[in-house]
């Protein structure tokens, strides 16, 4: 990837006609916050989902894969009714989120039954950095299987950036990469002992779940991309063909 500063980015984009038309076809559907209260129903499954084309029987969060995307602003208070019909155990765990790992917040030590349902809140502090985080399991034992199967949703905590005007009018896609071990039925591939140890990479490789994806963007437009690696060991080598990228924030939020 391009690392440029936010100063770059902006001395480009003044200008230049701003992105028209929100990017739709690739945005899970949005839970969004009003009134200080971000209230969100999660529900874990394991389901037949279309991937890519195919049939894939995954992990999913509300049906989909990837899960729907949180939104969610500093000094929001956080509740996610979580349940877990999966057959096995499982739990969240919101990922880069500044906020209490006790009780029901992110307390990864929290164990979530199968046919149970548990309810996390937590506050999100009012100085919260904005920025693209992520929710997964963190089930002791099981993350990089369950992770691998599907579970994954990206949580956005509005921000700073989001209130530069040319970054705010920029369409905004969000991509999330995942890639799946599957047989030629469906039926996810477990692991051998050798790629537990170093790591597993699926041989189907998908953003949003589908290959291939094309975001519409006007000449010389801007979009703005939330880009999520949910892969369990994949690392991904990103460029945009005669296109300019940018990067104008990382794990930890907005580059200085
Ligand atoms: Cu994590």
């Amino acid at each position: 990837m391009f690392a440029c500063n936010r100063r770059g980015f902006l001395k480009a984009a003044i200008g230049l006609p701003a992105g028209y038309g929100l990017v739709t076809s690739l945005r899970g559907a949005e839970l969004a916050t009003s009134a200080g209260l971000v209230e969100v129903d999660l529900e874990a499954q394991q389901t037949w989902l279309n991937v890519a084309g195919q049939n894939a029987y995954l992990f999913g969060f509300n049906g989909q894969v990837p899960g729907p995307t949180i939104e969610a602003h500093p000094g929001d208070h956080v509740r996610i009714r979580f349940r877990n019909s999966l057959p096995e155990m499982t739990n969240l765990h919101y990922h880069g989120l500044h906020v209490t790992p006790n009780g029901i917040g992110d307390n990864s030590f929290l164990e979530v039954g199968s046919g149970e349902s548990l309810t996390y809140e937590f506050d999100l502090p009012t100085d919260h950095p904005g920025g693209t985080f992520w929710y997964h399991p963190h089930m002791h034992g099981s993350v990089a299987r369950q992770v691998s199967r599907g579970l994954a949703g990206v949580f956005i905590v509005r921000g700073e950036l989001d209130q530069i005007p040319e970054i705010a009018k920029a369409p905004e896609a969000i991509l999330v990469l995942q890639d799946f071990a599957l047989s030629s039925s469906g039926l996810p591939v477990e692991p051998s002992l050798m790629a537990r140890m170093t790591g597993r990479q699926g041989n189907l490789v998908t953003a949003n779940g589908q290959t291939n994806p094309s975001i519409g963007l006007d000449r010389d437009g801007w979009v703005r991309l939330r880009i999520l690696n949910a892969s369990s060991s994949r690392f991904y080598r990103l460029q945009l063909e005669d296109h300019p990228l940018y990067l104008i924030a990382t794990d930890g939020g907005a580059l200085p």
